[in-house]
């Protein structure tokens, strides 16, 4: 049985633009079940530690004002694959170059209001969601499972 999990997160503008149901519409229609869930103001520090493999780029700066400028939904999905096809679920980086049907396809425009991140590989899925989930998931019995997996 497949356990693994992402960190997928609604940045200000899926918030602000009232997103936030369809993006977990998204997730929950899959058959992904969802194991964790808060919404937070982040603090300055906390999204530079979120992005520190991307300190050194010239867009650093703004990524951080715009992860800060208002609240997030931070939320961890669990199932088959689950960080992959969570990816394919949220869609390429430039909104611009996502597919229609995909998250950022379907709902977004600039590169730096892509309305949502999800984690790029299963060591950077666990290392995010303990960076934003400190006080870890909730444990649960899901009762669609045999409904989902054979
Ligand atoms: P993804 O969010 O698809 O994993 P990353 O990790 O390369 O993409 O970038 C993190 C975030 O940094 C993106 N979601 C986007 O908001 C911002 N970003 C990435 N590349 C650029 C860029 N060239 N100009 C402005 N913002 C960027």
């Amino acid at each position: 049985m497949a356990t693994e999990q992402t960190y997928i997160m609604i940045k200000p503008d899926g918030v602000q633009r009232g997103l936030v149901g369809q993006i977990i519409q998204r997730f929950e229609q899959k058959g992904f079940f969802l194991r964790g869930m808060k919404m937070m103001q982040v603090e300055k520090s906390h999204a530079e530690k979120h992005y520190a493999d991307l300190s050194s780029k010239p867009f650093f700066g703004d990524l951080v004002d715009y992860m800060c400028s208002g609240p997030v939904v931070c939320m961890v999905w669990e199932g088959k694959e689950v960080v992959k096809t969570g990816r394919k679920i949220i869609g390429a980086t430039n909104p611009l170059a996502s597919e229609p049907g995909t998250i950022r396809g379907d709902f977004c425009i600039e590169l730096g209001r892509n309305v949502i991140h999800g984690s790029d590989a299963v060591e950077s899925a666990q290392h995010e969601i303990g960076l934003w989930f400190p006080e870890g998931v909730t444990n649960y019995e899901h009762t669609a499972k045999a409904w989902i997996y054979e």
